[in-house]
């Protein structure tokens, strides 16, 4: 971009002037996990985020793992943060009036439904690019156009079908899912970044466009160094996998790798002090050939740094099992935070496994606001993981998810610019809310 087309350079201090995404407003029609996950994003780095939930109900997420009676979920409050709540009944003629009204007044409008339902709810592209050519509609499905597009697909089915659980676990074992929301959070993410992308074009266009993130897509996307090694395959074995070490032979592709490290650098999950009774009590341990030396001296083997059998990594790799059980015994005698201190004096990248328990009490991540406790009117205080994204003149706060419905009446006045009769007809149709009960039969 020209710099002659940018504006003046600010003056004011960085992080007090203004959000990345100020004046960005978007229509959240998501639900559950990975499209909320796009959203609270956006909304951390400006925009107004509004999300539009079915009356009586909302993002079934709300009622989903309930720890505290009667107040929405850590699952939904933990994934909603610093957005404004709205309860639409997208298929009554009412709702469909606010919700064009929404239309004209968002920038993008973001949606993670079943495949076909936004076009059900009369919402399709023509529709909405007709109301507002400028709006960016952004959609989370399980899968691309193909023979599955029409299939309803969660977190582990994604992981699946995008090549994760193939690749990994063990090799004799069973495919293994992560513990990672590779599916969800991260088709979420690929989506926020494609929203962005679609906002700036649209500043040179003036026209909105479709944003599509197939889940399948994005795990295959964070997966790519397996297809990598499925390529490989066809010109001899993987030599930085346990299974070449182990003289086993690998088959047509990309086999399970255990714990072994992804980047060809040797690498092992190894039993610290505490194991195995404390579950976590391990460490990733990488024996980078740069830090070869450094490893024996600390491990007691100053022999093998000049030892024909051991000083290269070519006379390592099939010795692999072996020089990790050395290194282990050496481990043991230590905690994960010793060795951590122990190795990285002397450059040797290694990964304490830290429990979740240990991870909600670690003081550096409050201070980055990485973790961060949020108070709730209905569930009192809660921790949650803050914006992993840090930028120094955009400045995410926290601020705590919306209760149903919550913002309706401002967002139908302030945002939509609704008459006080007009919105008494709306509200008096029933459109925004909730169906009254049956009674039940005597
Ligand atoms: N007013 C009226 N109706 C509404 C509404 C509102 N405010 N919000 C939603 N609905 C309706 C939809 O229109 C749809 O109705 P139809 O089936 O008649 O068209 C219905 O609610 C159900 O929506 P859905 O099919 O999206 O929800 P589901 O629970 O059946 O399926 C999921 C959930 C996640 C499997 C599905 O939405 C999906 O595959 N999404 C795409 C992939 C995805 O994001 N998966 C991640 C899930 S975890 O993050």
């Amino acid at each position: 971009m020209a710099q002659a087309s940018l504006p003046d350079v600010s003056t004011k201090p960085f992080g007090q002037d203004g959000k990345a995404l100020d004046g960005v407003r978007i229509l959240d029609f998501t639900h559950v996990q990975s499209g909320p996950t796009c959203t609270q994003l956006l909304a951390w780095f400006g925009a107004d985020v509004i999300k539009v939930e079915r009356p009586g109900v909302g993002d079934i997420t709300r009622g989903q793992l309930v720890d505290v009676k009667g107040a929405d979920s850590l699952y939904f409050t933990m994934l909603n943060h610093n957005k404004r709540s709205i309860t639409i009944d997208s298929k009554h003629p009412q709702g469909k009036r606010v919700l064009d009204a929404l239309i004209k007044s968002c920038d993008v409008l973001v949606e993670n439904f079943a495949p076909g339902a936004l076009d059900r709810m009369g919402l399709t592209w023509e529709y909405i690019h007709k109301l507002n050519p400028r709006m960016i509609v952004a959609s989370v499905k399980g899968f691309g156009p193909g023979p599955y597009e029409d299939c309803k697909v969660y977190e582990n089915v994604a992981q699946c079908a995008g090549g994760s659980a193939s690749t990994t676990g063990f090799r004799d074992g069973p495919p293994l899912v992560t513990g990672a929301q590779i599916g969800d959070s991260g088709t979420g993410l690929h989506l926020a970044l494609g929203i962005v992308s679609a906002l700036f074009q649209r500043n040179r266009t003036g026209r909105g466009q479709k944003v599509l993130c197939a889940m399948q897509d994005g795990v295959l996307n964070l997966a790519r160094v397996k297809l990598r090694d499925q390529q490989r395959l066809k010109h001899g074995p993987l030599t930085e996998y346990s299974q070449y070490g182990e003289g086993i032979e690998f088959g047509d592709a990309t086999p399970r790798a255990g714990n072994d490290s992804g980047g060809g650098q040797p690498g092992r999950i190894l039993k610290c002090k505490g194991a195995p009774q404390d579950p976590n009590a391990y460490i990733y341990f990488i024996t980078q050939a740069p830090v070869w030396e450094p490893i024996c001296d600390l491990i007691g083997e100053p022999t093998w740094k000049t030892d024909p059998e051991y000083s290269t990594p070519k006379a390592r790799l099939p010795k692999l099992n072996q020089i990790f059980e050395r290194i282990e015994q050496w481990t043991m005698t230590k905690t994960k935070f010793e060795v951590m201190e122990l190795c990285n004096a002397v450059d040797i990248p290694v990964g304490p496994i830290l429990s979740m328990k240990e991870i909600a009490e670690e003081k550096s991540l409050r201070d980055t606001g990485t973790v961060v406790e949020v108070d709730h009117p209905t569930r009192g205080k809660y921790l949650t993981v803050g914006n992993p994204i840090k930028m120094s003149d955009s400045i995410s706060e926290v601020k705590r998810s919306p209760l149903l419905g919550e913002h309706t009446d401002e967002i139908l006045k302030d945002v939509l610019g609704f008459k006080a009769d007009e919105i008494a007809e709306i509200k008096g149709s029933g459109a925004l809310s909730a169906p009254p009960k049956k009674e039940k039969a005597a």
